[in-house]
């Protein structure tokens, strides 16, 4: 815990043990995680719709005396050791959420990992963009890794946080053999592509075949019980807390369960005065409710503290261009903004005034700034300072960009050839940084940050210590948004020869390779098949020896 000092002093005067498990549903959308959810809750499934943003579910108990699943009790009437209270966080599927989502995945929670087994489960090479996540084998893959990006102690073989994988749809087979047969297969490729790999520790249990429609309450009762005996050997993540903070927590979850949403700072702060009248162990607190994501807090824009996370991730609902929204915006803006938002992800100040206005829930207007500071914060929209004309050099735009909107364009080679040679310039090797995994919204903020600092520079040569300068830049962000992001991250800093085609992997070099490689001053390059001179690679990106870059927390 960060708030080390100030929280040692607060358990002085007390402290207890609080246990609470939380449950992060997540899959690709459509695989029955709403329906399954509502099964382990013994609720029918027909009036099941499209999850937006995240849904919290409380009000379940977990009774350690046989880990039978208590729903719907009222809470205070079971205050007692022999039931451990217990949270399920239902995440749509809907991709314009993932880079989202990724702010709202804690480490001490357990995964229920949903995939419908009907679909493709070929395991693909992917690259987290649209084409690669066709087959539900690459939606397994992209979450284990995201999952995996959690862990903090990654010795052993069994791994931090637990996935409980289910398979959902096995309905869709006519016979049992066709179902046994589908269900091997799917095993086979599950261990090939992902158990028999270092991330495949994070997978408890064995995997789970049901329908959500079809399946008898034993298959439903055989999960409940696997998830309970998870959570009793993860001692019910049980921390020792003040007392106090335990206290100011319940109070907190009383509000919550009231349906407020938000409250202003010095509101809490009155609330808070009985238990907590010090401002710096307040503060404390809710730094500490934040980082398990109870609530939403950042002491530097205290305006308010938002007690339901997912009402944050409702208002980013509001924006995200899916169905219901693209409706709701295409009768209220023009066709000019919206073909702006559609095809650049640029949201004008009027356009995020009309789509936030259509949400009663919200009551914007009170909260827009604030609200815009928070998701600018976690990265779910971006401003871009920048001129609106060439010749109004003072004027600011005022637009953020949604980065889960913006269309991936590839521009060729070719292109920034043709670029190259219309302003005559000489291009250098091409820096490429390959990441074992980069989360969306690592890779959104990245690409942001580069856009806001950088402009084009006009030099007549490039010495080394700018390519250092550049590279030192990029490898502190990544670092810095790491410790932001609470993610690991491993990725090497390779070097390709000017003329080769930076997607493409073949070529790519780290400064190790390039010296092995070496051969009376050249190497042969992969994508060309020819020799290059290596002096022109490795007087450029790859000259200082940092090739592996490893960071975690
Ligand atoms: N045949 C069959 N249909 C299912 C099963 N599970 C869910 N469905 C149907 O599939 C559709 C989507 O189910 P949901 O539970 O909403 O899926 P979801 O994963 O919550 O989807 P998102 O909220 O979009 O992420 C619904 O029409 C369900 O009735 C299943 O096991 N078998
Ligand atoms: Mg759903
Ligand atoms: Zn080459």
């Amino acid at each position: 815990m960060q708030t080390n000092r100030i929280y040692m002093e607060a358990i002085k005067s007390g402290k207890d043990v609080r246990r609470y498990v939380r449950i992060n549903v997540i899959g690709e959308n459509g695989a029955g995680k709403s329906s399954l959810i509502r099964r382990l809750l013994g609720q029918d499934i027909d009036a099941v719709r499209r999850t937006d943003g995240i849904d919290i579910i409380n009000n379940i108990q977990i009774r350690t005396s046989d880990g039978e699943w208590i729903v719907n009790k009222d809470v205070t009437e079971m205050k007692s050791a022999d039931f451990v209270e217990c949270g399920l966080w239902n995440f749509a599927g809907h991709k314009d959420y993932y880079a989202t989502h990724q702010n709202f995945l804690t480490p001490h929670v357990i995964y229920l990992l949903v995939s419908d087994i009907s679909k493709d489960s070929t395991f693909t090479y992917y690259d987290h963009d649209d084409e690669g996540f066709d087959s539900i084998g690459n939606h397994v893959d992209f979450w284990f890794d995201s999952i995996n990006s959690l862990c903090r102690d990654s010795t052993g073989y069994k791994l931090n946080p637990p996935i409980i994988m289910v398979c959902t749809h096995s309905d869709k087979y006519e016979s049992s053999e066709k179902l046994k047969a589908r269900e091997c297969e799917y095993k086979d490729n599950f261990d090939r592509n992902i158990r028999f790999h270092k991330k495949g520790g994070h997978m408890r249990r064995d995997l789970h075949f049901i329908s959500n429609t079809k399946s008898d309450e034993k298959d439903i009762q055989a999960l409940k019980e696997d998830i309970s005996k998870l959570a009793d050997s993860m001692d019910y993540f049980a921390v020792a807390l003040p007392t106090k903070w335990i206290q100011l927590e319940l109070k907190l979850s009383n509000l919550k369960n009231s349906n407020t949403n938000i409250l202003p700072f010095e509101e809490i702060r009155k609330r808070a005065q009985e238990i907590l009248p010090d401002e710096k162990e307040l503060l404390s607190f809710l730094n500490y409710q934040h980082t398990i994501r109870n609530i939403l807090f950042f002491e530097d824009i205290r305006d308010y503290i938002i007690l339901n996370p997912n009402w944050l991730v409702k208002c980013f609902g509001c924006l995200v261009f899916n169905e219901r929204y693209n409706e709701r915006s295409d009768k209220t803006s023009s066709p000019t903004e919206r073909y702006q938002m559609k095809n650049t992800g640029e949201l004008t100040d009027e356009i995020i005034d009309l789509m936030f206005e259509k949400d009663p829930d919200i009551a914007s207007g009170q909260y827009k700034t604030y609200i815009l500071a928070v998701m600018e914060r976690f990265g779910m929209i971006v401003k871009l300072q920048r001129k609106a004309s060439d010749n109004d050099g003072c004027q600011i735009s005022k637009s953020y960009f949604m980065p889960s909107l913006i269309k991936k364009q590839l521009i060729s080679v070719k292109t920034i050839k043709k670029i190259c040679r219309t302003i005559a310039c000489n291009a250098s090797p091409w820096l490429t940084l390959e990441f074992e995994f980069l989360s969306l919204s690592y890779a959104n903020h990245i690409l942001f940050d580069y856009l806001r600092e950088y402009t084009i520079w006009e030099r007549d040569s490039v010495d080394v210590a700018t390519y250092h300068s550049v590279l030192m830049d990029l490898c502190e962000k990544i670092e810095e948004l790491g410790g932001q992001l609470k993610q690991n991250i491993n990725y090497q800093i390779k070097a390709k020869c000017s003329n080769g085609d930076y997607s493409k992997m073949s070529g790519r070099i780290s400064l190790e390779e390039l010296t092995e490689a070496c051969e009376v001053g050249q190497y042969l390059c992969g994508e060309h098949s020819c020799m290059h001179k290596t002096d022109e690679m490795k007087k450029t990106w790859i000259s200082l020896d940092n090739t592996t870059n490893a960071i975690s927390y």
